[in-house]
């Protein structure tokens, strides 16, 4: 027996068919709210897709902890045998909602962890490192891989414009050139919380770390001729791929480490341990396992679980904090800011965002979409008399504190004796690519610039390149030339 139909408010209704008229061929009577409570819902069924990140997939799994790290961090959620439930978001980066999951782009990682202490989320992407080091660039960084103001289209010559300008990108671009631009799906990808947060024990001693979620399927890429043809035939190619493997009980799984830096070695280290464009080599910080983190369960429903959901960086636990990563500091405004808008002031209480193992004792009160609230014999402010939540000032430590010099300045980091734009990206091309490798790079950053560079970009691309590595810019240079006499050479790249 199927259900009756009914109004949002629960009336059965008389049909879903005809509406509403003065005889057959009368005018709608504007009393049939049915039709207009319909149409009107329709016209509202979208929020704001995400300025960035908009197209991905997510799935539910849950972190195990298998190692002891508690020496390094107090955080429930990394305590020996700890099983936390966790939801993923993993996404492209510039596209739109309907945009091909095989574009070239960093792919977002956005970790969400239901612990017992309050969410905790580590929104990474699968890429060690960033393009830009300052939060004061992303709006102008990102507007100049998304669209020209005038015609609306994406513009190869724009990215490469902003990419040589600010040469920092380097590091990154040579990542998103290489064959990590293109996972072969979400589960053949690692993801990085890419910034360097603090680790603080029971002690109260702290500690530098990078997370690395290292995939158990094994890193693994789609090349741009198969991307292109990909994305022509299923936009939706990665989303697709998560869903069917969870749905058939190939549940991914990524082995989750840390790099560790004891405090006192950040200011001697050779890179800023702080900036966002820097690796910390594993020779120096080697990998510590810290678990097992295993996708295992779809979402009941795409729009409320995924498109809802709200990963911030603000979201940290007692024994995790921040660090002078100016990129994280600025994500730790950003993004809350972005939900109110996007989402509503009271997002935090939807399905997904909501804490599933810990209570909300917060003051917050009333706004659009209110539900959740407390009991009338909760005072609304604090202090108070009357057994109200206060705060615990024994959690001050986990602020991430950290000396530095107060003086005010509008400056770049101070460069360690072997930072350098170009250096970590000329390591990554030198030692770490092998030849098959380099020469994937090489045809894709061609058929990049062919899609559209023009003087006077062009030549800063050479010399971009040249900077980074000498015989692959010499490669870059010879490539795009042929390609622009009309000798073969890689077609032009899409996205
Ligand atoms: Fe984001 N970023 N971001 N980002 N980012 C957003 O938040 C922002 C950065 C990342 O699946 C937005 O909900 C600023 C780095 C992911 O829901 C927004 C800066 C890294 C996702 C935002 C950065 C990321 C976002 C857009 C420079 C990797 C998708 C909508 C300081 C370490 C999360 C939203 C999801 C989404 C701001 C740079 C990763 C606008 C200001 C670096 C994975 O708030």
């Amino acid at each position: 027996m199927t259900k009756p139909t009914t109004t949002n408010t629960g009336t059965p209704v008389e049909s879903d068919n005809e509406s509403l008229t003065a005889g057959t061929q009368g005018p709608i009577l504007l009393h049939d709210h049915y039709l207009i409570e319909k149409l009107a819902q329709f016209n509202r069924e979208r929020v704001p897709e995400r300025i960035v990140h908009a197209k991905g997939a997510g799935a539910y799994g849950e972190l195990v902890v298998t190692n002891d790290v508690s020496r390094y961090t107090k955080a429930k959620l990394f305590q020996p045998g700890a099983r936390t439930e966790s939801l993923v978001r993993f996404s492209t980066v510039a596209g739109e909602q309907g945009s091909p999951d095989t574009w070239r782009d960093p792919r977002g990682f956005a970790v969400k962890f239901y612990t017992e202490d309050g969410n905790y989320d580590l929104v990474g992407n699968n890429t060690p490192v960033f393009f830009i080091k300052d939060p004061i660039k992303f709006p102008d960084f990102i507007r100049s891989q998304k669209r020209l103001p005038g015609n609306g289209l994406r513009d190869h010559n724009m990215q490469w414009d902003f990419w040589t300008l600010r040469p920092e990108t380097a590091h990154q671009v040579t990542w998103l050139m290489g064959d990590r631009g293109i996972p072969k799906t979400y589960r053949h990808m690692n993801g990085y919380g890419s910034h360097t947060y603090q680790w603080i024990n029971a002690a109260g001693e702290r500690f530098w770390v990078k997370y690395h979620f290292k995939t158990d399927q094994g890193v693994d890429y789609l090349t741009q001729a198969d991307a292109d043809r990909i994305a022509g035939e299923n936009a939706d190619y990665h989303r697709k791929d998560l869903w069917d493997a969870i749905e058939r009980g190939e549940f991914p799984s990524w082995t989750v480490h840390v790099q560790v830096m004891p405090v006192a070695e950040a200011e001697g280290y050779r890179f800023n341990p702080f900036d966002l464009t820097k690796v910390w080599s594993h020779k120096d910080y080697p990998l510590i396992e810290v678990g097992k983190w295993t996708l295992n369960r779809n979402p009941a429903n795409y729009f409320v679980d995924i498109e809802q959901a709200a990963f911030e960086p603000s979201n940290v636990v007692p024994g995790i904090g921040f660090s002078p990563d100016k990129m994280l500091l600025g994500r730790v405004f950003a993004y809350a800011d972005a939900h109110r808008y996007r989402i509503g002031t009271n997002y935090a209480q939807l399905p997904p965002n909501l804490p599933r193992a810990a209570a909300v004792n917060s003051y917050s009160k009333e706004g659009a979409m209110r539900y959740f609230y407390n009991d009338a014999s909760v005072p609304v402010y604090a202090p108070n008399s009357f057994g109200g939540p206060h705060a615990d000032p024994a959690l001050a430590p986990d602020g991430g504190l950290w000396e530095f010099d107060p003086t005010m300045v509008r400056a770049g980091y101070v460069e360690h004796v072997e930072d350098g734009d170009f250096t970590q990206a000329g390591t990554l091309v030198r030692e770490v690519l092998n030849d098959d490798q380099r020469d994937r790079l090489v045809s894709n950053i061609v058929g990049h610039v062919l899609g559209g560079v023009q003087e006077p970009v062009l030549s800063r691309v050479f010399e971009y390149w040249t900077n980074v590595d000498p015989d692959l810019g010499k490669r870059v240079e010879e490539g795009v030339r042929a390609g622009l006499d009309g000798a073969s050479t890689p077609a032009p790249s899409q996205g």
